[in-house]
């Protein structure tokens, strides 16, 4: 059934307006429409594509005019236009940035409410201590800053190193539950958690000491990732989405509470049609290229947003819209790693596919 047309606020005479802004109060039906929209949510988040080859020279000259003292994490922001020029955002819930460190930087230790992730797109000699765990950072490597743990990088290698941070940053600061404390260069204990949950489905048993943490894997190494999808494509050639889901290996939910975070293959030439789901997702290519289209072009006129993604590059696009992935390859795999808002979908209850 079409909605009927509601009152707006013009409609009130200008002393009943004033009256009730005096105190405090508003009326809602004016406003019912916008913040109920019919059949599905109209988002502010815009399908958006960064190149990586146009990010990457203006994140170098950032490092010729800001040293790391002056900026403590050297970040160009993803701006979804969206939400306005120089938002701090891709999505409602998904802050993304490209962070360069330069050889002999460190960005010093602090540790913060928004829950982190680093995805490595280039160079190599750089790590990053959580919690006291010294994670190396290798191209694909994903690594986990989570809620309330410290964290720093620093560069021992030759060549500049970039990654790519995703956060939960919009939401939490939209909570106002954002904030950061600074702290001392972190003691490296001894221990890896790549190494200590390396094979899936086997996970460190301790009878004395320590149990394991909240955030037992900080680390996820590429060559893990990459070599599980191979295994998974050769293995299941009935499978359409060659996925994999970073989890909490002691738990078996999502690695982060807020965000979720996966790694996709698509076979040589593969054409990978996805159904609408609510939460907005972010695409990045680790290896490879592939082609994205942002739903069907059906309703509001509009032609469907298609980007041609390279290797490094990143796009963000809004939920409830149907997807297509394509490899830009028909003799090469693409990997592409995803992040998504389906964790914090799945808990609200508010998680669909249509
Ligand atoms: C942060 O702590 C890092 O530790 C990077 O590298 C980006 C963006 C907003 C807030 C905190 C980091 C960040 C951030």
């Amino acid at each position: 059934m079409e909605d009927a047309p509601l009152g707006r606020l013009e409609d009130l005479p200008a002393d009943y307006v004033a009256q009730m802004r005096a105190q405090n109060l508003v009326p809602l039906w004016p406003s019912l429409r916008a913040l109920l929209p019919p059949t599905k949510p109209q988002p502010a988040t815009r399908a958006t594509h960064w190149a990586y080859e146009a990010i990457r020279p203006l994140l170098m000259r950032a490092g010729e005019l800001t040293p790391i003292e002056k900026a403590e994490r050297r970040v160009l922001v993803l701006a979804n236009p969206g939400f306005g020029g120089g938002s701090m955002q891709a999505s409602a819930a998904i802050y993304l940035g490209m962070q360069l460190l330069l050889p002999g930087e460190w960005a010093p230790s602090h540790r913060h409410t928004p829950n982190a992730v680093r995805m490595v797109v280039e160079g190599e000699g750089a790590w990053t201590t959580v919690d006291g765990e010294q994670c190396p950072m290798q191209r694909g490597d994903l690594i986990l800053t989570p809620t309330g743990l410290w964290h720093e990088h620093g560069h021992e290698g030759d060549a500049p190193v970039i990654w790519l941070d995703v956060l939960d940053l919009p939401l939490v600061h939209y909570l106002e539950a954002s904030y950061h404390v600074n702290g001392a260069r972190q003691t490296v204990v001894p221990g890896r958690s790549d190494r200590a949950y390396s094979r899936a489905g086997l996970v460190p048993t301790p009878v004395f000491g320590r149990s394991s943490r909240a955030y037992p894997m900080l680390r996820y190494p590429w060559a893990h990732a990459r070599a599980a999808l191979l295994a998974l494509a050769e293995d299941r050639p009935d499978l359409d989405a060659v996925q994999l889901t970073y989890t909490n290996p002691e738990t078996g939910g999502h690695a982060e509470n807020i965000l979720g975070f996966h790694a996709l293959m698509l076979r040589p030439g593969q054409v990978l049609a996805l159904p609408a789901r609510s939460p907005a997702s972010v695409w990045h290519v680790i290896e490879g290229a592939a082609t994205l289209t942002v739903g069907d072009g059906e309703g509001e006129g509009a032609e469907a947003p298609r980007f041609a993604l390279a290797e490094a590059d990143t796009a963000c696009a809004p939920g409830y819209l149907p997807l297509t992935l394509a490899n830009a390859s028909a003799g090469a795999p693409a990997f592409v790693f995803v992040a998504d808002e389906s964790p914090l979908h799945q808990k609200l209850g508010l998680y669909e596919t249509r």
